[in-house]
């Protein structure tokens, strides 16, 4: 499809359902050998096994909430998307969410509350998160608005309900400015993809916010920026193994272990790979390729189906895998409403 088109709305958000359903198979497991993720993924295709059999986490229900959100209110609305959290959660406490954004969305179910922004700040000593519970549900954002201003001020708003650190938030914005890209076609041209997004983010990381967040952090200045350069030498380099992308790049749970990480699967997944199925297509090894790293696998797949299936679009995801995921169809009409009220605006 062209830029914008449905199919990449669809493949966007279907993407990501797939990559938080599939991938919770192997999260928190630090070795994830490359012939269990296969058979895993072979498992999909036992038309015996029955539809929705894999339950989505925390990545989902909170990117459902946004989507829901956005729509509804025709724009971004704290109020309502900061209720929708608290709703979604005391609806299912059960879905993985970080130990810490707990705190924050059992806050955010309080009537008295005025600042809904609030409860994030309180957290972490008053440092605020810098999980990936931010990034991992900011695709919404990128199929909602068409202006990359508008992108990124409302993926910060939006991570900010839960994460107000600076390196929680920006990893939000990161995550949706790569999703706009793919869903604009941009992934054609894997190095001008990349070096946009350094240029975006340079520009954000001058703040001085993340400049004081990086400092106590004990992370490098532009510390986005500095992970994507990374990403930027392993794509040079003819062999890259899963440890060196691990060390170089991290496979945890802050947005700066994660976002780039799943950037970087999109990106390598482009051309097929040495121990990936040849009969698997450019989503199929993207979402392999990001369990076959370990840690937290359903955060790092939801991320990189999101910015993968943009590129691919919907006909390039395996309609049986699609049957085996919670919350797929849903996904994917919301991904159709998006687009309408996109091509309105
Ligand atoms: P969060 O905001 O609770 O952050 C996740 C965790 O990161 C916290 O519980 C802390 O341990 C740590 N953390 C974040 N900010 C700070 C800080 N400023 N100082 C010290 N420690 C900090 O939750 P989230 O919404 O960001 O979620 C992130 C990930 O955790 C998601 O992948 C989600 O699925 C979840 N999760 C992961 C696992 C796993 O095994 N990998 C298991 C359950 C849940
Ligand atoms: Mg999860
Ligand atoms: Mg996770």
């Amino acid at each position: 499809g062209g830029p914008a088109s449905l199919c990449r709305f669809r493949g966007a958000l279907v993407g990501a359902v797939l990559g938080d359903c599939i991938g919770g198979e192997f999260e928190g497991t630090e070795e994830v050998p490359l012939d269990r993720v296969l058979q895993h993924l072979e498992g999909l295709e036992d038309e015996t096994r029955g539809d929705c059999i894999l339950q989505y986490s925390d990545d989902t229900a909170m990117t459902r909430c946004v989507a829901h959100s956005l729509l509804t209110r025709a724009g971004f609305d704290e109020q309502d998307m900061a209720r929708r959290f608290a709703k979604e959660y005391n609806l299912a406490p059960g879905r993985g969410y970080g130990a810490g954004v707990i705190q924050v969305l059992k806050k955010l179910a309080s009537p008295q509350l005025s600042d809904v922004f609030q409860p994030a700040r309180a957290q972490f000593g008053g440092r605020g998160s810098f999980g990936n519970g931010g990034a991992m549900r900011a695709a919404p954002f990128a199929l909602a608005f068409r202006e990359r201003v508008d992108i990124q001020r409302y993926a910060r708003l939006g991570a900010m309900l839960t994460h107000s650190c600076s390196l929680g938030y920006n990893g939000a914005i990161l995550q949706a400015l790569a999703v706009h890209l793919s869903l604009q076609g941009a992934l054609a041209l894997p190095q001008d993809f990349l070096n946009t997004l350094i240029t975006e983010m340079e520009e954000l990381e001058k703040d001085e916010s993340t400049r004081s967040d990086a400092r106590v952090l004990n992370e490098s200045e532009f510390p986005f920026c500095a992970r994507l350069h990374r990403v930027k030498e392993l794509m040079e380099r003819n062999k890259v193994s899963i440890e060196e992308v691990i060390s170089e790049l991290g496979n945890g749970i802050a947005a700066l272990h994660s976002v780039p990480t799943a950037i970087f699967c999109v990106l390598h997944c482009l051309e097929p790979r040495e121990g990936l199925p040849e009969k698997y297509g450019g989503l199929e090894r993207t979402l392999a390729y990001s369990l076959a790293l370990g840690g937290d696998t359903d955060t790092i797949a939801c991320m990189a189906g999101a910015i993968a299936g943009a590129h691919y679009g919907i006909e390039a995801i395996p309609q049986a895998w699609q049957r085996c995921c919670e919350g797929s169809e849903e996904a994917d009409m919301l991904a159709q409403r998006l687009h309408s009220m996109y091509h309105r605006a």
